[in-house]
């Protein structure tokens, strides 16, 4: 019976997870190798986090929005979700700490099959998400439960999607930026295409699929 329910949730995380990106890409699966092998570069509440820069294999990379959670995937993590302050205070430290310019999020804001869902209207307030947890963020007009800049490269409070407001792509992911507009340190919309370094955080998910289907590895 436990296997069959493990076996329902796992059916269900793949057809949730492996649905078709933009442009045509897909999220990879986990590689249970390098699950095992995965690099930890610091633990927060129990979870471990992984800084591109801090790798010697990836520093100086910046790379898109996509490329980033596929390198996090196939190590059983994710791009990072800070849904909690604490845990994006603790991510913006090692920005500032390390001076890195920006970082990718796993957040995103919801603009596929689906996302017409009554409660994800109007999009631009309650149509974010983070990616990695399937977690709603607050609505972006709740500035208190959020970390959105207010301001950015035309002077507007993000999320301002101004690369599509100027004719280029859509701002549909979400990067910490560290003084970038000289604003602080904090949250803006930007579209997914751009190159950043990035932030993976283990994710239990992937974890738990890869140890369920592999028992003879220790991940
Ligand atoms: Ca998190
Ligand atoms: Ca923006």
């Amino acid at each position: 019976m436990l296997a069959l329910l493990l076996f329902g949730a796992l059916v269900a995380l793949s057809s949730a997870q492996f649905q078709p990106q933009p442009g045509g890409r897909i999220l990879e699966s986990p590689i249970p190798m390098l699950c095992a092998q995965r690099t930890i570069h610091q633990r927060f509440n129990g979870k471990g986090y992984f800084f591109s820069w801090n790798d010697p294999r990836t520093a100086g990379q910046e790379v898109d929005w996509l490329t980033g959670r596929n390198f996090c995937r196939q190590r059983c993590m994710d791009l990072v979700s800070l849904e909690t302050s604490a845990e994006n205070e603790f991510i913006k430290s090692r920005i500032v700490q390390n001076k890195v310019k920006y970082i990718w999020t796993s957040g995103r804001l919801c603009d596929f099959k689906g996302c017409d869902r009554p409660d994800l209207q109007p999009l631009n307030i309650n149509g974010w998400f983070w990616t990695a947890e399937l977690q709603k963020l607050a609505p972006t007009n709740e500035r208190g439960q959020n970390d959105w800049s207010e301001s950015g490269g035309i002077g507007k409070p993000q999320p301002d999607n101004r690369e599509a407001i100027q004719g280029g792509a859509p701002e549909n992911c979400l990067a910490v930026l560290n003084q970038f507009y000289n604003d602080g340190v904090n949250w803006h919309d930007v579209a997914c295409h751009h190159k950043k370094p990035w932030v993976c955080e283990e994710n239990e998910s992937l974890l738990r699929y890869v140890r369920f289907a592999n028992p003879n590895i220790r991940v």
